[in-house]
C-alpha cells in the first residue's frame, strides 16, 4: 500500500518530504490538509499527530510526524546506500545538525517572520 503523506504545498517541511521520497522513489498518495480550514484539528487528524501539524506520514497504520523523523525514518526503510543518510558517524551528525536547524530554528524563524 502507497505511503500517504498528509501535508500543504505552501508548507516547507511538507515539501522537504516530498523531495526526499522523491529522491528515494518511493511512491507516496498526497492528502492536502487544508490549515486556513482548520483541517488539522479533528478528531481523526489528532488520533495520528496529536501536535496537529503536517507533515504527516501514515505507513500503514503507522504514523509519524516531524519532517525530520519522517525523512530519516524514510531513508533508512528505502535507502539502497548510506548516501542521503551516512553511517560515519560525523557525517551523519551534520546531517541531523541541518536537519535539527531546519526543523527548529529556520522554521520557528520563518514564522516569526510571517507573523
Ligand atoms: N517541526 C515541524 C514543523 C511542522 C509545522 O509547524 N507545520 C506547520 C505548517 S508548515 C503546521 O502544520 N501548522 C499547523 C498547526 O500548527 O496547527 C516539522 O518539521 O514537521
Amino acid at each position: 500500500m502507497p505511503h500517504i503523506l498528509y501535508g500543504s504545498l505552501a508548507s516547507p517541511p511538507t515539501r522537504a518530504v516530498i523531495m526526499t521520497a522523491e529522491e528515494l522513489g518511493i511512491k507516496f498518495e498526497l492528502k492536502a490538509c487544508n490549515l486556513i480550514e482548520g483541517e488539522q484539528f479533528t478528531p481523526e487528524f489528532l488520533r495520528m499527530n496529536p501536535s496537529h501539524t503536517v507533515p504527516t506520514l501514515d505507513d500503514d497504520g503507522f504514523y509519524l510526524f516531524e519532517s525530520g523523523a519522517i525523512m530519516t525514518y524514510l531513508v533508512n526503510k528505502y535507502g539502497k546506500d548510506d548516501s542521503l543518510y551516512p553511517k560515519d558517524i560525523k557525517k551523519r551528525a551534520t546531517v541531523d545538525q541541518l536537519l535539527n536547524f531546519s526543523t527548529q530554528s529556520f522554521t520557528t524563524c520563518l514564522y516569526v517572520a510571517v507573523s
